[in-house]
């Protein structure tokens, strides 16, 4: 198997600690068994090598051998073709875990970071941009619940769709969003129980304050 190589920034300020995208992976890579790699690339000072592996100068990204991908969702399903511990091997269960992965992406994050960004900066008021934002994460967690009140894991086994949703939920619940929604809360507690979760996040923690 060609060498796997995880980049994210050479250090980041305190507030985004523990929630650089580079945990999707991490937890992935972990989940899977996998080894790997982590290289740093410099917070301050983007240079044309960050932009030729990620257009918009942000992180992560994979080299798997020499292919270099970007976005976490296409990393996820990446390694999810490397390991059946994140992937169902049946047509169905693939399936399933690829429309929940976009899912957590598309129809949740879309939502949500916004909502986060408005939250963290002070500007979740009076306004009316600001309450219809707020309305349409709440109508996204409201499906959600009854979807996971019913399963365990999105498709089936866990899988790489967990590991996006749950890492999208954990920003909600950073700003303690979920306050309303025990299922989406009792969900995200059992994903990051997960001693995968555990190591990665550790290893993230770790890797920025060693550049303190
Ligand atoms: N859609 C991208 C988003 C990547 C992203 O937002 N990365 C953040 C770190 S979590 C970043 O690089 N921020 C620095 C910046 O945008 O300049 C993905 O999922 O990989």
């Amino acid at each position: 198997m060609a060498e796997l190589t995880l980049t994210t920034f050479d250090w980041v300020p305190e507030a985004p600690r523990g929630f650089v995208r580079d945990i999707r992976v991490r937890w992935a890579l972990e989940e899977a068994g996998l080894p790997y790699r982590v290289e740093s690339t410099p917070f301050r000072g983007r240079g044309p090598a960050h932009f030729a592996h990620q257009p918009f100068g942000q992180v992560p990204w994979l080299t798997d051998g020499d292919i270099s991908i970007f976005e976490s969702g296409a990393i996820l399903l990446h390694l999810g073709h490397l390991s059946d511990a994140l992937m169902p091997a049946d047509p169905r269960g693939r399936s399933q875990a690829t429309e929940w992965l976009f899912a957590g992406l598309n129809s949740v994050e879309m939502a949500s970071l916004p909502w986060s960004i408005l939250v963290f900066s002070g500007n979740a008021g009076d306004a009316p941009a600001w309450k219809r934002l707020n309305e349409f994460l709440t109508g996204r967690l409201q499906r959600l619940e009854p979807v996971l009140a019913e399963r365990e894991w999105l498709a089936g086994a866990f899988s790489v769709a967990d590991i996006l949703m749950a890492d999208v939920l954990r920003l909600v619940d950073r700003f303690d969003g979920l306050a309303d929604y025990p299922v989406c809360r009792a969900y995200l507690a059992r994903a990051t129980a997960r001693p995968a979760f555990v190591k990665g996040h550790a290893d993230q923690m770790a890797h920025f304050a060693a550049t303190d």
